[in-house]
């Protein structure tokens, strides 16, 4: 089957090599709290200073001159710009390492680290040094209103509309560094089953859903991801 448009989905695995840490690296853990329960609405409301620290340090790693782009990434946007077809990546990271590898049709469906978001108008800002809940925003001059503009627990993801029509488009489908814990991220494989796409998990190591995958690739994301972008390369 020739192969027209590829949509891939990345979670935190892709950026583990450039030396930011997975969820399952942290057993889930921040200073001793559960990240889903630093990662809700209800967390920002009860406690904004705790929720803004969590974020500041991640943006503060991410920001650091020894954080960039490993050679999955590099591998991911190469693709993307010599695949004849199209390729869509979908990244369930708020870094922005996709990026800053040249990746363009990019959708970051959990939100992005350097944004903020006004609660009041909806302005997004860009942000890199650390915030607090004292901060103003422009747009209503007052304290307060400004959060992440990063999808919580409980939340909708961002794009979905889009992310299910390209799903339903698609002739191959790879999942890259993801556990397959979080929804609806880790159901986008049996959406790409039933359009009868070609799907493929590369990982470190199987993840929750790996049964609804054709095929597995498992090791490094910097040496499986490049080896695959380069098979695919050539059969072009
Ligand atoms: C929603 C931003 C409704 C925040 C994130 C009960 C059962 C099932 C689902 C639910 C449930 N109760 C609630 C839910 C829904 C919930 C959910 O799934 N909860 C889970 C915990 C059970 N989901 C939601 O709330 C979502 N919203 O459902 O809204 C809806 C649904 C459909 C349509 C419309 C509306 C919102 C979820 C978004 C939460 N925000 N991120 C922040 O980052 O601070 S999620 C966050 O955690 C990440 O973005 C990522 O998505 C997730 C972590 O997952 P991974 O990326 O997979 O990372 P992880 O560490 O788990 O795994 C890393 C993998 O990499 C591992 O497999 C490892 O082996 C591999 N790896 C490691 N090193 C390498 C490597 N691979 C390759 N190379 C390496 N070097």
């Amino acid at each position: 089957m020739a192969i027209e448009s590829i949509v891939i989905l990345t979670g935190a695995g892709v950026s583990a090599e450039s030396g930011i840490r997975t969820f399952r690296a942290t057993d889930g853990l921040w200073e001793d709290h559960k990240i889903e329960d630093v990662a809700t609405p209800e967390a920002f409301d009860r406690n904004p200073r705790l929720v803004h620290s969590f974020y500041n340090e991640r943006r503060k790693q991410l920001l650091s001159a020894e954080v960039r782009p490993n050679p999955a990434h590099h591998a991911l946007a190469k693709l993307e710009k010599e695949f004849p077809g199209k390729v869509l990546l979908i990244t369930q990271n708020i870094d922005n390492l996709h990026e800053r590898a040249g990746s363009n049709n990019l959708i970051h469906m959990h939100g992005e680290l350097l944004n903020l978001r006004c609660r009041e108008s909806g302005v997004i800002y860009r942000v890199e040094e650390e915030t607090q809940p004292e901060d103003l925003c422009q747009c209503c001059g007052s304290s307060g209103n400004l959060r992440p503009d990063i999808v919580w627990f409980g939340e909708l993801p961002m794009s979905m509309e889009r992310i299910y029509t390209e799903l339903e488009q698609c002739d191959l489908f790879i999942s890259i560094g993801t556990s397959g814990n979080v929804y609806p991220a880790a159901g986008f494989v049996e959406i790409a089953n039933d359009t009868g796409a070609l799907t493929v998990e590369l990982n470190l190591e199987p993840s929750k859903v790996k049964s609804a995958f054709h095929q597995g690739f498992y090791g490094p994301a910097s040496e499986v991801v490049t080896e695959f972008v380069a098979d695919i390369l050539k059969q072009v």
